[in-house]
């Protein structure tokens, strides 16, 4: 389809290839006053005040709200690879805040208002699009259950609605909503404001941001242990020596229980790789995300025109960035089901990453048992919509020494005092 529907093409715009820089000049020094660098390579410093350890979204977010909230930029964010190599780039950029808690619905609907002024606070077209989240429901007991989610979001003062089968076709035609398949469609909980981002740009332009208020990024340089007085910690040692901190911020997704045992406590996380695709390019399509949980799989269109599509962990413990075909197999059946055109299309390739599922699945933010040894872990499958508010109450959290407000819910704590936070019904198709 053409014309100025929600499916319309936004333009791709990429950041400016720098000239390369003077000979007489540091390129780190040259970095600082072009704004086509991204950012500088700083060997890190003796000590911070702070140091951040994983150089994802959430890390990053991390640094750069220290600076900017704060005014804190004596700090590093440390990161074992590259900026972005694990989670950060292989999700499938899915962003909504109907959470059916509300400890969550305010925590994520204060990571959508984020997203609503990000590309702007950020100056960096991130390609949020809020095309909305369709999630199809396929029997009474899921009718039910979105009527208890759009009453339960409706009172957080999040945006919720019902469509019925034909407010369903109109707002997606692409989908199948014929009586005579294994689950037809009764209708769809849709989230309008909703919808999807380019991940490596908000890494970019994190990253940039962070770089440019002084936190210095540091890649390379993987934690390896931490150095302990008593009961607090005073630095990590790093691939590339001992780093000292005044406090220290943990932000490694799929490895935070390896952090955690380095530091000698336990986190309660599942590690498990969770696998999506995308398909060739083809002209758009699709105007929303559309998910559902009883088929299970869930479909989205990039800007550029790919189908990404992604269903359900794989069921066993992993630190390999790699999946089961046979979560990839039944997840194109389940795509088939809902799109049959989809079967004219070819699928070009697959990938997976690794998410650390809490029992409650929901997030861990704040203190551990060590002094001045944070956490942030357990977004599992979805933590990418969280990027900007995860940062922002987490950075409060290192920079006061104490939760922020929203944080105080998601506390390690919460297993031992039995306040669990149930969302694997909000995580849905993913888990
Ligand atoms: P990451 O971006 O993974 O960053 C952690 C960083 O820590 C990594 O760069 C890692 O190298 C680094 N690190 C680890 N150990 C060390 C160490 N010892 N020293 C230094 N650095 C270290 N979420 C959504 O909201 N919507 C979605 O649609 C969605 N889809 C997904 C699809 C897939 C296939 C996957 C795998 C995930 C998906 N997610 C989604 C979840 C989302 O990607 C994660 O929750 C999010 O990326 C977590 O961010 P993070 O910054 O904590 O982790
Ligand atoms: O959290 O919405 C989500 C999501 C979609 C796909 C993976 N996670």
């Amino acid at each position: 389809p053409s014309g100025t529907g929600p499916w319309r093409r936004t333009e791709v715009t990429y950041p400016r290839q720098s000239p390369w820089p003077p000979s007489s000049v540091h390129p780190d020094e040259h970095a600082l006053h072009n704004p086509d660098f991204l950012w500088r390579n700083p060997d890190p410093k003796p000590s911070y005040d702070i140091v951040v350890v994983g150089g994802g979204l959430h890390g990053l977010a991390t640094g750069y709200y220290l600076a900017k909230n704060h005014g804190l930029t004596n700090v590093a964010v440390v990161e074992r690879a590259w900026l972005g190599n694990g989670n950060a780039v292989r999700n499938t950029t899915v962003i909504r805040s109907n959470y059916l808690r509300d400890e969550s619905a305010a925590l994520y609907e204060h990571c959508l208002k984020l997203w609503e002024t990000l590309p702007d606070d950020l100056d960096y077209d991130l390609l949020f699009s809020q095309r909305g989240v369709l999630n199809l429901r396929h029997t009474q007991h899921d009718i039910h259950e979105a009527q208890r989610l759009i009453h339960s979001n409706r009172l957080n003062g999040i945006d919720a609605e019902w469509l019925d089968v034909q407010g369903v076709k109109e707002f997606c035609p692409l989908i199948n909503t014929s009586a005579d398949v294994r689950y037809p469609v009764v209708g769809a909980s849709l989230q309008r404001r909703g919808g999807i981002a380019r991940h490596d740009a908000v890494v970019f332009a994190l990253a940039r941001a962070a770089n440019r208020l002084g936190v210095d990024l540091i890649q390379d340089c993987e934690v390896t242990g931490f150095e302990k007085s008593g009961d607090r910690v005073t630095g990590v040692i790093t691939t590339k020596g001992r780093i000292g901190a005044g406090r220290v911020g943990l932000a490694g997704a799929g490895r935070s229980p390896l952090l955690a045992t380095m530091a000698g406590f336990d986190l309660p996380i599942q590690s498990s790789p969770l696998q999506a695709l995308v398909s060739e390019i083809v002209d758009q399509i699709l105007p929303c995300v559309v998910m559902s949980s009883a088929v299970h799989v869930y479909v989205s269109q990039a800007h550029k025109g790919e189908l990404v599509m992604g269903a359900g962990r794989d069921p066993f413990t992993s630190y390999a960035q790699r999946g089961s075909f046979q979560i990839l197999e039944s997840q194109m059946a389940d795509a088939l089901q809902l799109f049959p055109i989809f079967g004219r299309i070819h699928l070009l390739r697959t990938w997976a990453g690794i998410v650390d599922v809490a029992p409650d699945a929901s997030p861990i933010i704040g203190l551990t048992p060590i002094r001045d040894l944070f956490v942030n872990c357990g977004w599992g499958t979805g933590g990418f919509k969280a990027t900007p508010g995860s940062g922002w109450v987490y950075a409060h959290t290192l920079a006061h020494g104490e939760p922020h407000p929203l944080a105080v819910p998601f506390a390690l704590t919460r297993f031992e005092t039995g306040d669990l936070i149930d969302e694997h019904g909000a995580a849905a198709v993913a888990h």
